[in-house]
């Protein structure tokens, strides 16, 4: 029975089919925004699909070349006895060959080194502190066990001072602008991940790190963790509200301030020192 190299060569179909149809399949595909699927809106986004969309064609070129070879071996050389049970074709024993174990060694570490030279560039300009933009931060996003807790610099532009904003999963910033926060953590590893912006960074307590990213779309984007942090990692789902203009994100803060004001006045008992009879 030739059963495996059938069995082999389907799930090998199947898996490429798949691959083949995802693109035309926006919730199959690369996370964007439902109204615009073949938009990536950030810039280092188009960068990373970019590199992910080559890093998947070498894989797959290597992938259907082994299954080709895997089918047509167990295709070919089949166990077949004859009448009397023995087999038709025996086994031969070798001790490898030099040449083979140097071509295929050689072969997919060439591709390596040229993925991790290819990526640098990206990664650099994503990551490298030194490539941070020269912006006002955005905000201190804070994660912890299991919110994000937002803390954006008030009317005076400085962050840790009264006037500052606190929000928690909720993320708001401006189209076409670099937004610049600074990632901590107060318990445990998290990680800080935007999909649709192509962002992902760990949160590691003791550490800010800055984070930057943009979108050239206003809309809802989500927020997610990334590094499984406890019994509540899938609590930590946030909002991202990307603004169509500063002005809009103006008037934004300016109610949100308004409404953390008033809740500080009605928890301190009002501003005469009256308690809320409840
Ligand atoms: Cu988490």
């Amino acid at each position: 029975m030739r059963y495996w190299s059938v069995l082999f060569g389907l799930a090998a179909l199947v898996c490429v089919g798949v691959f083949a149809y995802s693109p035309f399949h926006p919730d199959w595909w690369l996370p964007n925004l439902a109204s615009d699927p073949n938009h990536t809106v950030s810039t280092f986004g188009r960068e990373i699909d970019s590199l992910y969309v080559i890093i998947l064609v070498i894989t797959g070129v290597a992938f259907i070349g082994t299954q080709i070879a895997l089918v047509w071996v167990t295709w070919k050389y089949l166990d077949r006895t004859d009448a009397q049970g023995r087999p038709v074709r025996p086994a031969t024993y070798f001790h490898g060959s030099q040449r083979l174990e140097v071509i295929w060694t050689i072969v997919p570490a060439s591709v390596l080194v040229f993925i991790a030279l290819y990526q640098m560039g990206t990664w650099a300009s994503i990551k490298f502190r030194s490539a941070a933009p020269k912006v006002r931060p955005l905000a201190q996003v804070t994660a912890r066990q299991f919110q994000w807790v937002m803390t954006y610099p008030g009317p005076d532009g400085k962050l840790n001072t009264p006037d500052d904003l606190h929000m928690v999963n909720d993320l708001h910033f401006v189209k076409d602008k670099t937004a610049l926060i600074y990632l901590k953590s107060s318990d445990v590893l998290h990680s800080f991940f935007l999909p649709q912006m192509r962002i992902k960074q760990d949160a590691v307590p003791g550490l800010s790190i800055p984070v930057w990213f943009d979108s050239d779309r206003a809309g809802t984007f989500d927020l997610a963790c990334a590094e499984l942090c406890g019994w509540g990692h899938y609590k930590m789902r946030g909002n991202v509200t990307v603004h169509e203009n500063q002005a809009e994100f103006d008037d934004w803060m300016q109610k949100a301030l308004e409404a953390q004001n008033v809740s500080q006045v009605a928890s301190s008992g009002g501003s005469q020192g009256e308690v809320n009879p409840r």
